[in-house]
């Protein structure tokens, strides 16, 4: 665009200009010196030299109808994720058929937008079309079989996005809180060997996309032992692999701070970078303690497990801002190893926590509320991080 010039060589100080010089004169008003004037006010602003803050988007935000979100992820956040519309069952329905519709226009928005843009999730158990491992008569495929499948897959959704997407996960949940694997198809034909397949044909497909394994619940030392020696199988095999992704849906004192730093210092003495992907934090009460996102872990509605539905209580609010402020403290005192924070969503009413582990509930989550006003632990935030 042409920037427009006067070219008469004299100051014309008509009423416009004078007011605007009168303006310029008050006190915070177009006055460079103002100690306050240059203060960053957004969550990116202020964290842009510690790590990438991300947020999920549904499908009504990536095709921008949902403007009052909108409006939130262009001003605060800087990487995207799609929530569901990357993952096999959306995107690759059929055995031949892909539809890549809603991923096309959620990566449309990040460019457009200039964010840097999330790919989740390529081999998952859950959300996967039911043809993907089975035969027409419902048998497991052969190993053979399978390892093209999970190929032709990858490289058709990496490939397609090839140097658009910075990153994927590309393996999500395959390990238990035990430290044993998940009972999956993918397990059940191919063993362990699935994972480093999968990181492998992910790394031909972009060679330049950092790969991620995501799962939930890592504070569990068997788990974690898992994660960290298979990441020390990929590296040992010269296979890709950035960074392990720490699914963060967590309640206001479960788990503790200190299993989460054990954890993160695990994965960085193995060698990646960390990543808390997912990250929300409901106050509800959790009817088992479990934590995590094993979807199977569902519990029936009761009025007494829901008792916010008219607004969160202030000391429950007040608990809930410190928890979401330590985390975040934590994730700033580690910001060297950690690449991105991503939020599971924008607002409270778009939380898939209103919905799990119990339908149908209330829940407050994330860090901007049903109004999509920010809580107090955004200005905390960009309170702090203003004044170093
Ligand atoms: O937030 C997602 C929700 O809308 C879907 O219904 C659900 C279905 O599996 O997946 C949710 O996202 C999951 C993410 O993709 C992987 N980790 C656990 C998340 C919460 O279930």
């Amino acid at each position: 665009m042409k920037k427009t010039s006067t070219i008469t060589g004299h100051v014309d100080l008509s009423i416009p200009a004078i007011v605007l010089c009168l303006l310029l004169l008050l006190p915070g008003c177009g006055n460079t010196k103002n100690e306050h004037s240059n203060h960053p006010k957004t969550l990116k602003e202020v964290l842009k030299d510690k790590f990438l803050i991300g947020v999920a988007l549904n499908s009504r935000q990536s095709s921008g109808n949902d403007t009052a979100a909108v409006r939130i992820v262009k001003e605060h956040f800087n990487d995207i994720v799609a929530e569901n519309c990357m993952k096999s069952i959306e995107i690759h329905p059929e055995e031949n058929r892909y539809n890549f519709t809603q991923a096309d226009e959620f990566v449309q928005f990040g460019v457009d937008n200039n964010l840097s843009i999330t790919g989740h999730c390529l081999i998952w158990h859950s959300q996967l079309p039911a043809w993907f491992c089975v035969d027409e008569n419902g048998e497991n495929v052969s190993p053979e079989v399978l390892k093209e499948r999970m190929k032709d897959h990858i490289y058709t959704v990496v490939g397609r996005y090839k140097g658009v997407i910075r990153g994927w996960d590309v393996v999500n949940e395959a390990i238990l809180e035990d430290g044993s694997y998940r009972e999956s198809k993918f397990y059940e034909i191919l063993g362990e060997e699935f994972i480093p397949l999968a990181f492998q044909y992910a790394h031909e497909a972009d060679p330049e996309a950092e790969l991620y394994y995501n799962d939930y619940n890592e504070w569990y030392p068997g788990k974690r032992e898992t994660v960290v020696r298979l990441i020390n199988t990929l590296k040992k095999r010269g296979i890709r692999i950035d960074g392990i992704g720490m699914q963060g849906h967590l309640g206001v004192t479960n788990p503790a701070l200190e299993a989460y730093q054990e954890t993160i210092d695990d994965y960085v003495n193995a060698g990646v970078k960390v990543l808390i992907t997912e990250l929300d934090v409901s106050p509800l009460p959790e009817p088992r303690r479990i934590g995590g996102a094993n979807l199977a872990d569902r519990e029936a509605y009761r009025k007494e497990i829901d008792p916010y539905t008219d607004g969160l209580p202030e000391d429950v609010a007040i608990e809930w801002n410190n928890r979401m402020m330590d985390l975040f403290d934590l994730f700033l005192k580690n910001s060297d190893n950690i690449l991105r924070v991503t939020m599971w969503g924008v607002s409270d009413g778009d939380s898939w926590k209103n919905n799990f582990p119990v339908s149908g509930r209330t829940d407050y989550p994330l860090l901007f509320d049903r109004d999509h006003q920010p809580k107090e632990v955004v200005t905390r935030l960009i309170q702090q991080l203003s004044e170093y």
